[in-house]
């Protein structure tokens, strides 16, 4: 499949902003890999797919899941907005037939985040955090570190998605800690 087959595809699953969401983080996950020497193609592709499933109803998602054979934690059961990460990938994969698992685990934490991602993992997630669409408060903050530092990048990214999801009382996935953590266990070391 070609890129406009991909983009017609999406385009049947997405409301229209959620489209041009897509479109804005391809092109940014594509500009931090040229930046950043990760292969263009590959990030710009993993940005156009990596909220293919983001649209469809929960209870589709938990579908998809299920007829893959994946199992859900407590936690993952609890949080509906992070099926579409998990679906999505399965999607991908035994869907939309991409062999690429590289793309398919950027996807799959493009949510959550968690310890040890790849260079092409970061990239999708700090993509979605500074895409041309995003207009949150603090996005200029983010689209600065992002072009200085991406480690930098992402400790700004995971104390604002844990911060924020603390504030609502919502259950943190131990992904998103363990990413958290590992940033956090890196700057002490640095300090001493
Ligand atoms: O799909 P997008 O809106 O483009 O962005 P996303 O895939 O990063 O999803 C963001 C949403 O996911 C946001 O509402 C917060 C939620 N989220 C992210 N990490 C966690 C989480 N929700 C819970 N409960 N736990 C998490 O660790
Ligand atoms: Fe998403
Ligand atoms: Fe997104």
């Amino acid at each position: 499949m070609t890129y406009e087959d991909y983009k017609a595809h999406i385009k049947t699953r997405l409301t229209p902003k959620r489209y041009n969401h897509s479109l804005a983080v391809a092109d940014e996950a594509r500009r931090l890999a040229l930046k950043y020497g990760a292969d263009p193609e590959q990030a710009y592709l993993a940005g156009l797919l990596h909220d293919v499933l983001k649209d469809t109803a929960p209870e589709i998602q938990l579908q998809i899941l299920a007829q893959f054979g994946i199992m859900l934690s407590p936690i993952e059961k609890s949080a509906p907005k992070l099926y579409h990460a998990m679906a999505g990938a399965a999607y991908l994969k035994h869907v939309l037939q991409i062999a690429d698992e590289e793309i398919i685990n950027a996807v799959r934490y493009h949510t959550t985040a968690k310890k040890g991602m790849t260079l092409l993992e970061k990239i999708l997630y700090l993509a979605d955090y500074t895409s041309a669409d995003r207009d949150y408060n603090g996005v200029e903050e983010m689209r600065q570190a992002v072009d200085i530092s991406m480690s930098r990048a992402m400790e700004i990214a995971l104390c604002f998605s844990i911060t924020e999801l603390a504030e609502m009382c919502r259950p943190i996935h131990p992904d998103t800690i363990d990413a958290y953590n590992e940033i956090m266990l890196q700057k002490v070391c640095e300090q001493k």
